[in-house]
Parts: C-alpha cells; structure tokens; sequence
C-alpha cells in the first residue's frame, strides 16, 4: 500500500477561481513573500502571466507551474486559467494535486466558474481551502461570499469533510491573509501555514516502478516537447531510460533528455525526482495527455485522463479578398497548415482538420475565446488568413442529437432585466434564479444552448447600456433545442473598390453604424457597417464631394461625423454571419459578404 513518502517534504496545490477573482496576483504574493525574490528588487505584478497576451489582456491562458520553500517544506503551485474555455485543463491540472485553493472575489462571490472548478475539485475528493480575495476593496461583503461559498458546497453535494472547510480572508494584491475579519495581518503568513496543515503531503511509493503521468504538454525550440506531470510512485533520474505507455496501450522506449523541476519563476535541471514531486521532462517527441512514463521493466499504465471534446467549429482559409496578401507574410496554404499543426503540439484541446479544399482546414476548440486567442497570437506573427463564422458542434448521443449549453449569470441593473430576460427567451435560455442584489442590481442566472450565445454579448452589453457584468461555463450536452431566430440586422457593404470618403460616410449615416473611417480602403464586397434594418445594403462609400471650393469647411464638420465601431477580433467573431468571412491580416481585421455560390448548371 502506499502511504505518505518519508523525507520528502513537499505539498501540491493548485490555485482554482472563477475569472479574474485573482489567482495570478495571489501567486504573486505567494512568490514574493516566499523570498524568491530578492530584498528590493522590483517584483512584476502577474509574472506567472508569461507570455505576450496574457499580459496584455491580463488574463491566464495556461496553467503554469511554480514552486517555494515555506519553513523547508516545497510547495508546488500551479497558477490555472480562469476563463471557462479553458476548463478543461483546469481539469487536468487537478489531476496532479493532492490540495487546492479556491479563491472566491468578496464583492462577486461564486460565479458559473467557481461552481465548474469547484465540482471538480470535489470529484477528485479533494477538500478545497477557500480563499475570500480583494477584502481591501470598499463595500465588499466577505461572511456573505463565505455563505454562499458553503451553499455552494452542498448544492454540489460536498460530503461532512469537505463541507468543514477551511477559510482566509485577505487581499492577492495587498499581500495580506488572516483567519476572519477581526484579525489584522500585513502578510500571507496565515495561508502558508493553512496550506501546510491542511493540503495533505503527497502519497505515492518512491521504492514502486516508476509511473509519471503527462498532464500539460509544452515545447521549447531547444529541448523538443515537454511533458509536465506528477511522479505518482517510484524515482525518475536525468538520462535514465524508461517505457512511454500511449494511449493505445502500445510502448514505446526511450530515454529522459533533460529531467527539470520549478523553482520561483524557472525550471532548474534536477539531478532526480521523488513520488508526490511535478516535474517537467523531454525525451519523446510524440506524447499525448494522459500518457504514462514507466520504468521499462515493469510498464503499467496510469488510468487516461480524458480531454474535453471540443464545442465550437471554424474554418481557417487561405486569404482569397480582393486585398489578399498586401499584409501578411505567411500566406500561403501550406504555411497555414504547417502552423496549425505545429499548434496542435501544445494546444491540447485543439483539433485541426483538412477538408476536401487544399485552401481550407477546420479548426474545433472549446470556444470563442480558445479560437480567438489562436486566430490573435497567429496574426501577430503575421500571419493572413480568413475564418468563417464559428459553429457550435452538435454531437449524437443516444441516437438523438445533443447541442451544448452553459450556464450564463448576469449582473445587471435593475431596468434592464426585462430586456435581458426576452433576449434569452428568444434564444432558448431558461432562467434558473433571479436574486436582488445590492444597489438595485439583479442578477440572473440561466441555463442557454452555447448556440444562442454567440453574438449575444454585444446585445447584452447594449440592454445594460454597457453596465452589465455576464460570465458563462460549459455546462453539459443536452437535447437539441428546435431552430431559433436570434438574427442582428443586415450590413452595409461597399460597392466597388476605393477609399472612404467622409462626404459619402455623412451622406449615408442615416442608414446604420459605419465600421470604418474616412480614408479606409475598401473593395467591392467588404461589409462596412451595421444596416438599421434586416436587409442587407450595397452602399457607394467612396463618394467624392463634386465642388470643393470652400476649403476650411471639412475639419469642423469632421466632428460631427458620429464614431465608427471600433471592429475588434472579438467583436467580429461574435458578429459574423453564416454567409460572411472574416479577413485577419497583421494589420486588419476586414468583414466580407461572400458571394452567394450559384449551383451548378446541369
Ligand atoms: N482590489 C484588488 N484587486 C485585485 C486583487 N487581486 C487581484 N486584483 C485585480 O483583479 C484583476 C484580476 O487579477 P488576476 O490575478 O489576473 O486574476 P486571475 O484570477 O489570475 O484571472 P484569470 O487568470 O484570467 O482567470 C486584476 O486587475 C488585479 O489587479 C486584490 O486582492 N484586491
Ligand atoms: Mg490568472
């Protein structure tokens, strides 16, 4: 039988929250407070957040592995996304720990993706330390969310152990955790002993076989594919050989290249690495998640792990607009493909697929902001390519046809719930709870087809005149819903090829919202606002003025021109329709109107 592992002091937890409740910031304090870094020296705020995007947007897209020494005891950390596409590798990353900590914002309390983390926490039977973040903030109500933490507990049918857990209050950002409200405290000393007491130590045999599961790929130009996982029993050795297990139960042999454990902010090469410990390892080119590495003298598998089927379908295409080409530098079919593929080696819920047109793959993730960030990080390294409206994937369960849902929660104010309330009638939402909040806000909570979500943001944000708060989460396949008319207006299209004028974008403001400014080069085709009717209009933008003897006249009336909207990648993505391209180049994001195909004559 295994059992705790005699000197090997370490504790595993993962760090789980709704959305920006403040898991990245609190690792932050964790790091910093841990001595990581170096009296005075500038500690960035988000390090965990590495890479350019999440930095910028400010949220985490991977989950990330860090670890500190707290009174000689080793605490691996893993920092996961918050976001609900990613809830699948927050998944996964439990998988690995043997504790976990979850953050709950004061002011928000449990969100849809608190109760997803939450659930499966508890389904791995692990017993959550709840963390009652961002109390520096004014009018926040901590013994509430506790309440609501603990409602949430039983809904989700927590049993007695888990239900008498253990909770902080404090503050990620001001670095400070205390035991309740009345206790003062200017440190995060408090959770690091509550982690130490109640995350229990590590179990597995270090004198067993080896068996490591791979649970997060990586890949570094320099070592090849990385694999992140838990030693569960035995003892891993730099260099050593050892067994890869597949998931089709064949063995492949190979040996450890490089054997790397997290310090702080790095991976530092370690000579080896005990039962209980997170390691990173190279040595196999072709792993999948869930694969097992075992001693090769006695190779036993560790059970799957499954991945989350992806939800949500696009097509990627070879730019083929009258523009094509003038902006990117990978353009070619051949470039694309190789880029998603080369994706497909970390991007572990991804799916990419030819179809029967050497110009087009299909392109399956878990939603819009998975795509997107993909579509994003791709035009950055300049990359030019179109994509069709994304599509939620229907699946056949029992022989009847299944569609996704999410539960959708909505903070709004008071006038715009009976709107909020329509729109979601209309498109299949079923409201499951509606509670008055403070300051006369509501919140609503619903149970929505994925499919009636998309586009809905940009409604939503217009019923609540920009005041509403919405979070959804993958819930579950269920029965198909029948057919739902959820359609925005029509667009306003160019009609021939030019450059906008601001004479012709005045003329025609009385027909709807302009995506574009004067000076902005269209082509006959290209969708260059919102119609205020359903039809679609073709529209000459490019109209010059005939008489321009009075010259002075064009500055003040430029002002009067109402504002664009601002036609962001997200934006867009919500708002494309089924016979509509979307065309992303380094340095544009342009909507089209496809022609429609006339079928073939006979
Ligand atoms: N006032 C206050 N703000 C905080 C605190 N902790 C985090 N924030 C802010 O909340 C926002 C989100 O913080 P993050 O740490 O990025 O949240 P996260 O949970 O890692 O977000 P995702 O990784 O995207 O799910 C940032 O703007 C932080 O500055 C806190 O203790 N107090
Ligand atoms: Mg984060």
């Amino acid at each position: 039988m295994s059992g705790e592992i005699k000197g090997a002091p370490i504790r595993n937890i993962a760090i789980i929250a709704h959305v920006d409740h403040g898991k990245t910031t609190l690792v932050d304090a964790l790091l910093e407070q841990s001595g990581i870094f170096r009296e005075g020296e500038a500690v960035p705020t988000c390090v965990m957040d590495s890479n350019d995007l999440e930095r910028e947007r400010g949220i985490t897209i991977l989950s990330k592995n860090t670890a500190v020494d707290y009174n000689g005891i080793r605490i691996n950390i893993v920092d996961t996304p918050g976001h609900s596409d990613f809830g699948g590798e927050v998944e996964r990353v439990l998988g690995m720990v043997d504790g976990c900590l979850l953050i709950v914002d004061a002011n928000e309390g449990p969100m849809p993706q608190t109760r997803f983390v939450l659930k499966k926490a508890l389904e791995k039977g692990l017993r959550p330390i709840v963390f009652v973040n961002k109390i520096d903030r004014a009018r926040v109500d901590p013994e509430q969310a506790v309440d609501k933490v603990l409602d949430l507990f039983l809904e989700l049918g927590a049993d007695d152990d888990q239900c008498d857990f253990t909770y902080l209050f404090g503050s990620g950002m001001a670095g400070y955790a205390k035991p309740d409200m009345a206790t003062e405290s200017d440190n995060m000393k408090p959770l690091f002993d509550a982690i130490l007491r109640h995350v229990p130590p590590p179990v597995g045999d270090p004198t067993k076989p080896l068996q490591l599961q791979v649970t997060t790929l990586d890949y570094s130009d320099f070592l090849g594919r990385i694999m992140i996982g838990r030693v569960h029993n035995g003892t891993i050795v730099g260099g050593q050989s050892v067994a890869l297990i597949r998931d089709d139960g064949s063995i492949k042999r190979g040996r450890i290249s490089k054997l790397l454990g997290f310090q702080g902010l790095q991976r530092v090469e370690i000579p080896e690495a005990r039962a209980g410990d997170l390691v990173a390892v190279a040595g196999f080119d072709e792993v999948n998640i869930g694969e097992t590495i075992a001693c090769p003298d006695h190779p036993e598998a560790l059970p799957l792990i499954k991945v989350d089927e992806p939800t949500l379908q696009m097509t990627f295409v070879v730019n083929d607009s009258p523009f094509a080409g003038k902006e990117g530098k990978f353009v070619t079919s051949r470039q694309l493909r190789d880029r998603l593929q080369r994706e497909l080696l970390t991007n572990v819920a991804l799916r990419v697929e030819d179809t029967d047109s050497p110009d087009r793959f299909s392109v399956c993730g878990r939603g819009e902001l998975h795509l997107g960030i993909l579509i994003e990080t791709m035009r950055r390294e300049g990359f030019e390519f179109q994509v069709s409206q994304p599509q939620v994937i229907f699946r056949t369960i029992d022989g009847t046809p299944h569609e996704p849902f999410e539960t959708l929660v909505m903070d709004v104010p008071e006038e715009a719930v009976g709107s909020c309330i329509e729109k979601l009638g209309m498109r299949k939402g079923e409201m499951q709870n509606m509670e008055a909040t403070s300051d006369g806000r509501t919140q609503l909570e619903f149970v929505v087809p994925s499919r009636g979500l998309i586009g809905f943001r940009g409604e939503f944000i217009r019923a609540s005149r920009g005041e509403g708060i919405m979070s959804h989460s993958f819930l579950d396949y269920r029965p198909m819903q029948g057919d739902f008319d959820a359609r925005r207006n029509g667009v306003l299209i160019a009609f021939e090829e030019g450059t906008a004028t601001f004479y012709a974008l005045k003329g025609a403001e009385d027909r709807g919202q302009f995506f574009i400014t004067p000076g902005t080069k269209v082509y006959k085709g290209m969708i260059v606002g919102e119609h205020n009717r359903p039809p679609d209009l073709e529209l000459n933008v490019c109209k010059a003025k005939q008489v321009t003897n009075i010259r002075s006249a064009g500055a003040e009336v430029l002002d009067t021109l109402q504002s664009p909207i601002q036609m962001t990648l997200e934006r867009a993505l919500e708002y494309i329709g089924p016979d509509e391209m979307l065309e992303v180049t380094p340095e544009s994001i342009r909507l089209r109107k496809m022609p429609v195909k006339k079928p073939a004559k006979r």
